[in-house]
Formats: structure tokens, C-alpha cells, sequence
């Protein structure tokens, strides 16, 4: 199969508890490669777009204001079939019963908050991940 391309972000959480390079470690690790890596604030505009899809639903407010709380790492992925591994990297969305083993089952947990905390956001299908990285990485060739 043709090399692919995934949108990676380790979310504020993750950046405030210096979790940045335990995350890069295991990408790295497991051998994908960033093709692009950008310390950056996110904006309200930039994420209506890219949590689209969440609009509406109980934990969307929570979840923008949770992601303007401080920078995020963003950053694009390549090597086959990374979409899906690095989604296996990552781990359920609950980070309290994500498995052992796994970024969010590992490094995560509940902290009583409206939305889950889960250190990372990875893209979910090859048209989320072109869509996403087209929102965070415009002039990425
Ligand atoms: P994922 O990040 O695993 O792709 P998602 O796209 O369904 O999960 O949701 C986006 C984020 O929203 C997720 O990382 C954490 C938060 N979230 C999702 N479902 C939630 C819920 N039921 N309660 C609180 N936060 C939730
Ligand atoms: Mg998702």
C-alpha cells in the first residue's frame, strides 16, 4: 500500500504536562516520521472547522475551550498505513479505560471535566486526515 499521510495534534494537556516528547518518542519508535511539527495556538475559526463534525453535541464547548487553553504540537505523519496505526498508537477516547499500552491508557485518565482530556487527536479516515491537514498545514506540499 501506498505511504499515507496522518494529522497528529498533542493537545494542551499533553503540552502542559511535558508530554510533547514522550509522544514523539513512541511515533518515532514505531517509525513514522514527521513531515511538518509547529508549536502553535489554535483559533476558535480553526477549530469549528476541524472538530466539524462535534458541532452541537453536549461536549463541543467544553471541548473548544479546553483546546484554546493553552498551544498545542501539531503535526503531520507519514509511513504506511499510518492513519490507522497511529489511531492504535493513541488509544480509545475515554483515556481512563483506554488500553495499557497506549498513549491516552498509559499517560491518561479523568479529571472530572466535561470533555476527556486525552493528550492527542489523531485523524480517523484518509479523507479526515487530508481534510485536517489542508486546515493546519495549508502550504504543506
Ligand atoms: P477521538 O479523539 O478519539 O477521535 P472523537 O472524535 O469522537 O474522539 O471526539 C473528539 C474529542 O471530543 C475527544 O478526543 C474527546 C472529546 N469527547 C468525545 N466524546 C466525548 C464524550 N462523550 N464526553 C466528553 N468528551 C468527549
Ligand atoms: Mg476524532
Amino acid at each position: 500500500m501506498a505511504s499515507e499521510r496522518t494529522l497528529v495534534l498533542v493537545k494542551p494537556d499533553g503540552v502542559r504536562r511535558g508530554l510533547t516528547g514522550e509522544v514523539l518518542r513512541r511515533i518515532e519508535a514505531k517509525g513514522y516520521r514527521p513531515v511538518a511539527l509547529e508549536l502553535r495556538e489554535a483559533t476558535p475559526e480553526l477549530l469549528a472547522e476541524h472538530y466539524a463534525e462535534h458541532q452541537g453535541k453536549p461536549f463541543y464547548d467544553p471541548l473548544v475551550e479546553f483546546m484554546l487553553s493553552g498551544p498545542v504540537v501539531a503535526m503531520v505523519l507519514e509511513g504506511e498505513r499510518c492513519i490507522e496505526g497511529f489511531r492504535s498508537l493513541a488509544g480509545a477516547t475515554d483515556p481512563t479505560t483506554a488500553a495499557p499500552g497506549s498513549i491516552r491508557g498509559d499517560l491518561g485518565r479523568d479529571w472530572g471535566e466535561k470533555v476527556q482530556q486525552n493528550l492527542v487527536h489523531g485523524s480517523d479516515s484518509p479523507e479526515s486526515a487530508a481534510r485536517e491537514i489542508g486546515l493546519w498545514f495549508p502550504n504543506l506540499g
